[in-house]
């Protein structure tokens, strides 16, 4: 009889043992996990690239005016081929579209919405014009350029779109052309 009961509490302790053991183990691979994670966000942070430049859209309640109330700031971009434009606050009615008759040949269309942070790389040298879906007509628009050469300049020039983008677009193009 006694020695029964040693028997079971012996498998008792043999049991809490094993338990320990499993806790201990998932402990430790619970660990690793977050130690891997940890690293693997830190070498994400390093691989992203900081932007070039770095594009605002405002509404200003305060403008007088609706011409006056909806823009991008800057209004003009320069960056180097191959460098990266960081689009803030495409939120809400805010777009970045392509003015397509403002880009050099070959370059992807762009198209945002929807985004609060939005990255584009521009690989081709040239100008480039943009354009807010919503507001263009009050004369949101804006002016990026890649390179000092610029290849483009006479379709830029003659792709003016109507309207107040299309105005705001060739004050800023003026500016531009000017070394502004
Ligand atoms: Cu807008």
């Amino acid at each position: 009889m006694v020695t029964r009961i040693a028997c079971v509490r012996g498998a008792a302790k043999s049991v809490v043992a094993v338990l320990i053991g499993t806790m201990l183990a998932a402990l430790l691979l619970i660990t690793a996990m977050v130690l891997g994670s940890a690293f693997a966000a830190d070498k994400q942070q390093q691989d992203a690239k900081d932007p070039d430049a770095r594009v605002d859209q405002i509404v200003n309640v305060r403008a007088s005016s609706a011409l006056e109330m909806y823009y991008f700031r800057p209004g003009i971009v320069r960056i180097p081929v191959g460098g990266m434009v960081r689009f803030k606050h495409t939120v809400g009615d805010h777009t970045v579209i392509s003015v397509p008759t403002m880009m050099p040949k070959g370059a992807e269309k762009i198209k945002l919405a929807h985004r609060s942070t939005a990255d584009v790389t521009f690989k081709l040298p040239g100008i480039y014009g943009f354009i807010c879906a919503i507001h263009g007509r009050f004369g949101m628009a804006m002016i990026v350029t890649v390179g000092e050469e610029w290849p483009n300049l006479e379709e830029v020039r003659a792709g003016i779109p109507g309207g107040h983008g299309g105005d705001r677009l060739r004050a800023l193009l003026a500016k531009l052309e000017k070394g502004g």
